[in-house]
């Protein structure tokens, strides 16, 4: 294939990849000014609160996702987690939008994690929450958790699930993270199968063990869903169950909302607003679904859902409600796209969201709402919805030294080609997310 191979995270390659598009980016950036100016907004402010933003990305998101039926892998996978990182390097090079990692234990699971820290450091990456993994059975595991984990009737199970926690707060240490991740798949099949309510305070009991074990300044997210790998029953269904745990446990405890992992159709950017009432919205998994938990490309499917979510944040940040920090994280399969790709156009997809949210005129708002002006109101939002932004996304990645097209940029590098040839795949047959 013709084209030689550089390395996209090479500055000199992304400043000739912008050469040519800088002088339409400045007229747009200028026309875009103009429009906002006369909205009293200072386009330069927004941008620099967008390119303040970032997302992190999942260490199991740079390989090719599957489903129960099949994983068809991809070219030039990373085969452990100091390839998976080099990757992630790729896509904050050309975003800027990317600063940290978030991986899965045991699936990253090296004997050097001081080297993966010190790898991680040279290539300006850090480590956000790190999740543990009681959904599946491993090699050599003692104690299987097909009937659960932090809830499993069985004590010896639970203190084996409460240890690996235990476990991964000690590495995340090792690695700078400052959060513990915790989904458990546990719940039934069958109504009658569990008691609801036992298993809930099991779930309780439990997870107040790896409470104890959390360093002052870290959190806990709790991450709700609502069914599978359970069909009847989850333990931890929704964010109410979220909300009741993290109350109960205490302060560091906090609710996660993967996108996905709710009936559609349900608002979650309600559930968004309840989780800041109660100073427990600890961060998002972000992507888009149409049926279930589908893992797809964030605002892929409904943007204006992603946008009235930011809306909910932005509307904090303005009410300056205390100890408001989000952990943005993204959660994606990537099943049919270069996984770079699509993590790529995926933060670039929030930083949308966000600049969109951050041109709501909130005083106007909070008139028209008080006046019960519905339309006006609703336009209100519309207005900032439907302005395009794109200018104010590239100009934040070119001042941050990125690409202003990403996706061009990592094409025109060959990454994917070369990595093809570095790292022969090792073809496994079967089906799973990973
Ligand atoms: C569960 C989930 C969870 C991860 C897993 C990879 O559906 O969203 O956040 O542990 O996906
Ligand atoms: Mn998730």
């Amino acid at each position: 294939m013709a084209g030689t191979y550089t390395d996209p995270r090479d500055r000199s390659f992304i400043a000739d990849a912008n050469a040519k598009l800088t002088k339409d980016l400045d007229a747009d950036y200028a026309a875009l000014g103009a429009i906002l100016s006369r909205r009293g907004i200072d386009i330069d402010a927004v941008t620099a609160m967008v390119a303040n933003f970032g997302v992190a990305i999942p260490s199991w998101g740079v390989g090719t996702g599957g489903t129960r039926f099949a994983r068809f892998p991809g070219r030039g996978e990373p085969r452990n987690v100091f390839e998976k990182l080099e990757d992630c390097a790729v896509i904050h090079s050309l975003t800027g939008a990317t600063p940290t990692v978030s991986l899965h234990l045991p699936w990253d699971h090296t004997d050097d994690m001081p080297g993966l820290r010190q790898r991680a450091t040279a290539l300006g990456l850090g480590f956000d929450a790190v999740n543990s993994n009681t959904f599946q059975d491993r090699p050599g595991q003692k104690l299987s958790y097909k009937f659960g984990s932090l809830t499993h009737t069985d004590a010896a199970v639970r203190a084996q699930a409460v240890e690996h926690n235990v476990e991964c707060i000690r590495i995340g240490q090792l690695l700078g993270s400052r959060a513990l991740t915790v989904w458990i798949g546990d719940g039934a099949n069958f109504p009658g199968q569990q008691h609801l309510g036992r298993a809930f305070e099991r779930y309780i009991e439990s997870t107040r063990q790896i409470y104890d074990a959390l360093p002052a300044d870290w959190r806990m997210l709790i991450e709700h869903k609502m069914y599978e790998p359970a069909f009847y029953a989850t333990v931890i269904q929704d964010w109410g169950s979220s909300l009741l745990a993290a109350q109960t446990l205490g302060p560091k405890a906090f609710c996660l909302v993967d996108l996905g992992h709710h009936a559609p159709n349900v608002n979650i950017e309600m559930i968004v607003s309840r989780l800041v009432h109660a100073r427990r919205l600890g961060g998002f998994h972000f992507n888009d679904s149409k049926y279930g938990d589908d893992d797809l490309d964030t605002g892929s499917i409904d943007p204006y859902r992603l946008f009235l979510v930011f809306n909910e944040l932005v509307d904090a940040q303005w009410r300056q409600v205390p100890d408001f920090n989000p952990a943005h994280m993204l959660d994606q399969s990537h099943n049919v796209t270069d996984p770079i790709e699509s993590l790529m156009t995926s933060a670039i997809e929030l930083q949308r969201a966000y600049a969109q949210a951050l041109l709501v005129d909130r005083e106007v708002l909070a008139d028209y709402q008080q006046q019960n002006d519905a339309l006006m109101a609703s336009q209100t939002l519309k207005r900032a919805f439907t302005t395009d932004v794109q200018p104010i996304l590239a100009r934040a990645r070119l001042q941050k030294g990125a690409a202003i097209d990403p996706v061009a940029a990592y094409r025109r590098s060959h990454y994917r080609i070369e990595c093809a040839v570095k790292r022969p795949a090792a073809h496994s047959f079967g089906g799973g997310i990973v």
